[in-house]
């Protein structure tokens, strides 16, 4: 995975050693010497990380920390400070600021990474559902969550050692990790049986572990469906880097390393928490409206509504690129007689079917839809002519192969006429409302010729 990382300091050198690290990483660079000039380029080129020194003349990395926060456009992008080693005083005002977490000068390469591939990753997931929230919101179907409305009162962390982490933890003397449940379990068995059930917001291991393999351990909760998303912190030894690699590689989220700094402690746990809980709740409230919007309920393939908000946006994009896109209108054919021999509730079925078979059987870009009683839409981005007609001859023969339960012990199958309209990817004068009239009169002609076939319009 790469991701691109806006790489802050005054100091022209120490950028340069940053940006040669990084890009010898595969990650793309930009870089700023000042506050001021970042938080442009956070506005504009939006990275998916920022790395921020924090003395510079002008606004430091504090206030600059504290603006980026505070806009809208730019507090979702996870910023990571680099501070001078030592100064406790300096992660504290860091948490202050809104920042995500810590790099401590000079930068080591394993943290370094981690932390970058960590941040970049979890962001690259929200962005995904913010994008899809936009939408939402475009249809008037879900607001735009913010951030503070996310925090939950209590995140419950399971530890897994057979030793304490910090004294005192559980009495928690630091106000710092407050609001934060740590238990300790030291059975690995008894918590993968566990998280099947019930799930914590968080699970730390520590690398050290005698009873079981701790990166064992770290790959059943990652390959558990339950568990896949959930993060997982490592605690290691200095001495054990190869480890923590390894550990790493898995997809532990982020690591602490011993003697356990309380403040570094709470930073990162508290990191991890805030982007599980805002993933949580994009992801809620996404399935609870905004699917409900775009969705058509007896199919569970998009509707005509969503159509409508994206056929514009697939379009232009087209023709911003010059690349072609078609666009088929499916009708079943003698659907009436299906509802007439068989009843309307296996008609029902049969549009499930349908539409739960061009649900699995397009690409993740292609957009599919229920346009209406027993019709259905199927766009194709990026897919030349030939290519578009092979996939809905495909479609076409898949639909006729589906075995229809009757209800009455037998089977039936349908088939459908399919017309297609394409755009090649030069036209200026192209609009949604045309090709879907295109792919409709070529349907047209599809039923006159005979039905159960695919007309793909003159080009
Ligand atoms: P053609 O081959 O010309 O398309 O014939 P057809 O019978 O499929 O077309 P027609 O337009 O005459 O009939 C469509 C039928 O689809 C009529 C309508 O009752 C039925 N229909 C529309 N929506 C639904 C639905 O949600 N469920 C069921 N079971 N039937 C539906
Ligand atoms: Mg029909």
């Amino acid at each position: 995975m790469t991701a691109r990382v806006l790489v802050v300091d005054d100091l022209a050198p120490n950028v340069k050693l940053l940006e040669a690290k990084l890009r010898a990483e595969y990650f793309e660079v930009i870089t700023a010497l000042g506050g001021r000039e970042a938080i442009e380029l956070a506005r504009t080129q939006s990275p998916d990380i920022i790395l921020l020194d924090v003395m510079m003349p002008g606004i430091d990395g504090f206030e600059t920390c504290k603006l980026l926060k505070e806009d809208p456009l730019t507090r979702h992008i996870p910023v990571v400070m680099v501070t001078a080693l030592d100064q406790r005083s300096d992660r504290i005002a860091g948490l202050e600021a809104g920042a995500d977490d810590f790099l401590t000068k000079p930068v080591q390469d394993l943290a370094l990474f981690a932390r970058v591939r960590n941040l970049s990753r979890l962001k690259q997931m929200t962005d995904e559902l913010r994008h899809r929230h936009a939408q939402g919101a475009q249809l008037g179907a879900i607001e735009t969550p913010k951030i503070e409305d996310v925090e939950r009162e209590i995140g419950e962390v399971i530890i897994i050692s057979d030793r304490p982490v910090i004294e005192g933890l559980e009495n928690d003397s630091e106000s710092l990790l407050s609001g934060i449940n740590f238990s300790y379990q030291n059975d690995s068995r008894e918590l993968l049986d566990r998280i099947r059930t019930d799930l914590p917001d968080m699970i730390m291991v520590d690398l050290g572990l005698e009873s079981y393999d701790p990166l064992r351990l770290c790959s059943a909760i990652r390959s558990a469906e339950g568990s896949r998303l959930l993060p997982l912190l490592a605690i290691a030894d200095q001495e054990d880097t190869r480890r923590l690699v390894k550990a790493l590689d898995i997809g532990v989220n982020d690591y602490l390393m011993r003697p356990i700094d309380v403040q570094e402690m709470a930073a990162r746990v508290r990191t991890q928490l805030r982007r599980k809980w805002y993933v949580e709740h994009l992801r809620d409230s996404l399935s609870q409206s905004l699917e409900l919007a775009v969705l058509d309920g007896l199919t569970g393939i998009y509707n005509r509504r969503f159509l409508q908000s994206q056929l514009p946006r697939l379009l232009t994009k087209a023709v911003k690129r010059e690349l072609p896109l078609s666009v088929m209108i499916l009708d079943v054919d003698f659907f009436k007689a299906v509802n007439d021999t068989y009843g309307h509730d296996v008609g029902d079925a049969v549009l499930r079917e349908i539409g739960h078979m061009l649900h699995f059987s397009l690409r993740g870009m292609d957009l599919a839809c229920r346009y209406g009683g027993e019709e259905f839409v199927v766009v194709l981005p990026e897919t030349p002519r030939e290519g578009s007609e092979v996939i809905a001859e495909r479609l076409r023969k898949e639909i006729a192969g589906l075995q229809i339960d009757a209800g009455n012990g037998q089977s039936f199958s349908v088939t459908v006429s399919i017309g297609m309209a394409f755009f090649d990817g030069t036209s200026r004068e192209e609009t949604p409302a045309s090709l879907l009239k295109r792919a409709d009169e070529a349907l047209y002609r599809a039923k006159e010729g005979g039905r159960n076939r695919v007309i793909l319009e003159a080009a």
